[in-house]
């Protein structure tokens, strides 16, 4: 049998010491639902650490993304204030192991949201919207992984940096987005590379919230899912982000 709560040890020290460990594939693959236990036990370590929950990311949501590591399914994790960096501050490679960057769409939740819901409902219990850069970091080997691998280790989340806030009621189903390192453009996307519109992210996170017995809160983030490919970080690079009609998010890597 699978001693959840052992692998749920493993992952959350791996991410708390950012040490590298390897895949749970390797010697018994997860099923899903075994590795969403783990994700929900690993977190639980750290709210008794003193973390608290923020909100969700979603994950996988784009093609691109699906490519890159080789999983094709939309996939969820947890974020703590812990994994929140400043937005125009510096972010420490010693934090991580060997952490990407992508960008993102970040939704505020203003009213309860759970279960199966239209795009409509969604948007309704959106409070505001917000350009956002998410730091994917997983814990194995390579940044190598099977789904239950993935999923096991909070879907690679890691770190997130929210821009400015806007009303819900910007058209976000088509934003240009420009992921820059020092400047240079290095992943060019839309927003509607997201599962086609970022709000249909939004309805799946409130599924699968639902099938884990929570609800997204009033005051919660939610990550809509990285548009294109993730970057590499290294220090000494300027990362920032520019969403069509939204702005810019910005972070330095120390
Ligand atoms: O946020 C994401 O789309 C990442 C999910 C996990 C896969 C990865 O680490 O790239
Ligand atoms: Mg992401």
């Amino acid at each position: 049998m699978t001693d959840i709560a052992k692998l749920a040890e493993i992952v959350d020290e791996a991410a708390r010491t950012a040490t590298e460990i390897p895949q749970f594939s390797d010697t018994k693959p997860l099923s899903v639902d075994e590795a969403y236990a783990v994700q929900a036990q690993s977190i639980q370590r750290r709210y008794a650490r003193g973390e608290r929950r923020v909100g969700i990311k979603m994950g996988l949501t784009s093609r691109a993304k699906q490519l890159q590591v080789g999983v094709d399914d939309v996939l969820w994790g947890r974020l703590t204030d812990a994994m929140r960096e400043e937005e125009g501050g510096e972010v420490s490679m010693a934090k991580y192991v060997h952490p990407r960057v992508e960008p993102e769409i970040a939704f505020l939740i203003g009213k309860p949201l759970s279960g199966n819901v239209s795009a409509l409902e969604a948007m309704a219990a959106v409070q505001a919207v917000a350009p956002a850069l998410e730091i994917i970091d997983s814990r194995y080997k390579a940044f190598k992984f099977d789904v239950g691998d993935v999923i096991a280790d909070n879907s690679s989340s890691s770190g997130f940096i929210i821009g400015n806030w806007h009303a819900p009621d910007i058209d976000i189903s088509n934003l240009g987005m420009i992921l820059s390192i020092n400047g240079v453009a290095g992943e060019i996307g839309s927003t509607a590379a997201i599962l086609g519109h970022p709000v249909r992210s939004l309805v799946s996170a409130a599924r699968m919230v639902a099938s884990a017995g929570e609800t997204l809160n009033p005051g919660d983030i939610v990550l809509a899912g990285g548009a294109t490919a993730a970057i590499p970080m290294a220090a000494g690079q300027a990362v920032t982000l520019d969403v069509q009609n939204m702005g810019t998010v910005a972070f330095n890597v120390v």
